[in-house]
């Protein structure tokens, strides 16, 4: 049976690339298997092994939710008591395929070379398996000892170029190791770009209530997810992949119009959505958008970004973004603007700092991409100001940078690798004087 070993099993994954892989299992022909990787807690494998690690999709649209059994994946294993496990899937002859979903930050992206930040892999580098690369690493190394064949490597998070950033990243970490890797990943492994697409809100008490009340099964680990979703992937795979074209992925020779459209437009706008709307007061997402001056401003940062696409990601594109009003406005996701507002520090860059830097060279001035920049830093200090602490992997230098009495803009913008054009343009009182 072939396999796609998934690291990074949050629930994302279980709405998007594995719901596709059931459906082309329900097709016929080659079943496909999902091992999935847990990179932090065992609760996912806990939760998921006592029934079988089946699960409930639940796909809520505005006129009532159906219920989908998903039975594509065979095991969890998690990084760092089942290390040796997930080795020996990396090296076997039936994984194809690997894919991630570890969110921004668990790409350690940046450093001086703005490739990988060595720093923060220094263990890995060491010899450990803490992050994907430790892991990858030794993987491939079993790999090529045992001749199993070429591996593509798929990474599906919302970065730019994706497969492309890790690809270096991963040829980066392996230099620093001595670089014993690099002839094969440049012969035997490839790494697509991918553009995935579907609004994933976290699991609650009630929807395991609801999924119990409705289907009869007591899955203590249900997804719900909205009716649209999207997948457009290059199509270089290194070997056999599932057949996912035949169940609405989009196969394409490059993906770049299709990601700064979704980057750009939908999580740029999440992104002011979520803290312009928690500054407001909003729960979730739905009620923000329901607020006439943010959706205005919603609507100025898809305005803004548009002109920064690519021809080929224009066609359509009106659209395309009063669909994704109609999907912020879902009432049934409840999907909190909290859970969009985590780790801004690395979102910012790609969803709305690029998109400022764009329309500068093209000398477009963007007040709405400034604005909503402007509001994840009044957020920051609100967090901070109020003692919450700030969900974001540079929490202490955010903290360190709001309680100073220096330019805390132009630090804030340092932190983000912002132009330093950007700190003069947001020179808006965000921080009183007071502070
Ligand atoms: C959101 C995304 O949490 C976030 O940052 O913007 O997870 C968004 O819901 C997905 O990218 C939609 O495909």
């Amino acid at each position: 049976m072939p396999r796609i070993l998934h690291i990074g099993l949050g629930n994302f994954h279980r709405a998007h690339q594995a719901c596709y892989t059931h459906r082309v299992n329900q097709l016929g022909g080659d079943l496909w298997s999902i091992t999935g990787v847990s990179m932090r807690s065992p609760s996912v494998r806990e939760a998921l092994g006592r029934q079988g690690f089946d699960y409930t999709l639940v796909t809520k649209g505005t006129e009532g939710a159906s219920f989908d059994r998903i039975d594509v994946i065979d095991d969890v294993l998690v990084a760092d008591r089942d290390t040796d496990r997930i080795v020996g899937t990396i090296a076997a002859e039936d994984t194809l395929i690997i894919s991630l979903t570890v969110t921004e930050k668990g790409y350690h992206l940046g450093g001086a070379d703005h490739l990988i930040d060595l720093d923060a892999v220094a263990g890995d580098v060491r010899g450990g398996a803490n992050t994907i690369y430790g892991l990858l690493h030794r993987g491939l190394k079993a790999r090529r000892y045992g001749r199993a064949g070429p591996l593509t490597i798929m990474s599906c998070d919302n970065l730019t170029s994706n497969g492309d950033a890790l690809a270096r990243a991963l040829t980066a970490f392996d230099a620093a190791k001595g670089g014993e890797l690099a002839d094969y990943l440049a012969r035997d492994v490839t790494f697509p770009n991918a553009m995935v697409d579907r609004i994933t809100p976290a699991t609650t008490p009630e929807l395991i209530a609801v999924v119990a009340e409705a289907t009869g099964f007591a899955d203590s680990s249900p997804v719900s997810t909205e009716p649209f979703s999207e997948w457009v992937i290059e199509d270089r795979f290194a070997a056999a992949r599932p057949a996912w074209d035949k169940v609405g992925a989009t196969m394409v020779a490059d993906v770049a119009p299709f990601e700064l459209r979704k980057l750009r437009l939908l999580n740029g706008a999440h992104s002011y959505l979520a803290y312009a709307g928690v500054l407001a007061g909003y729960h979730f997402v739905h009620q923000a958008i329901a607020d006439p001056e943010l959706l205005a401003g919603v609507r100025g940062v898809m305005a803004e970004a548009r002109k920064t696409l690519p021809d080929a990601a224009l066609e359509g594109v009106d659209v395309y973004a009063d669909a994704l009003i109609d999907r912020f406005s879902n009432p049934s996701l409840e999907h909190a603007l909290r859970q969009i507002a985590m780790d801004g520090s690395l979102k910012l860059p790609v969803r709305l700092v690029a998109t400022w830097a764009d329309r500068t060279s093209l000398g477009l001035p963007s007040p709405h991409i400034e604005a909503a920049i402007q509001a994840w830093i009044r957020f920051v200090r609100a967090e901070i100001v109020a003692g919450r602490p700030l969900d974001d992997p540079k929490a202490d230098a955010l903290a360190e940078i709001v309680q100073s009495g220096g330019n805390r803009v132009g630090q804030i913008c340092d932190l983000l690798d912002a132009p330093e054009a950007l700190a003069n343009a947001l020179a808006y009182p965000i921080f009183s004087s007071s502070m």
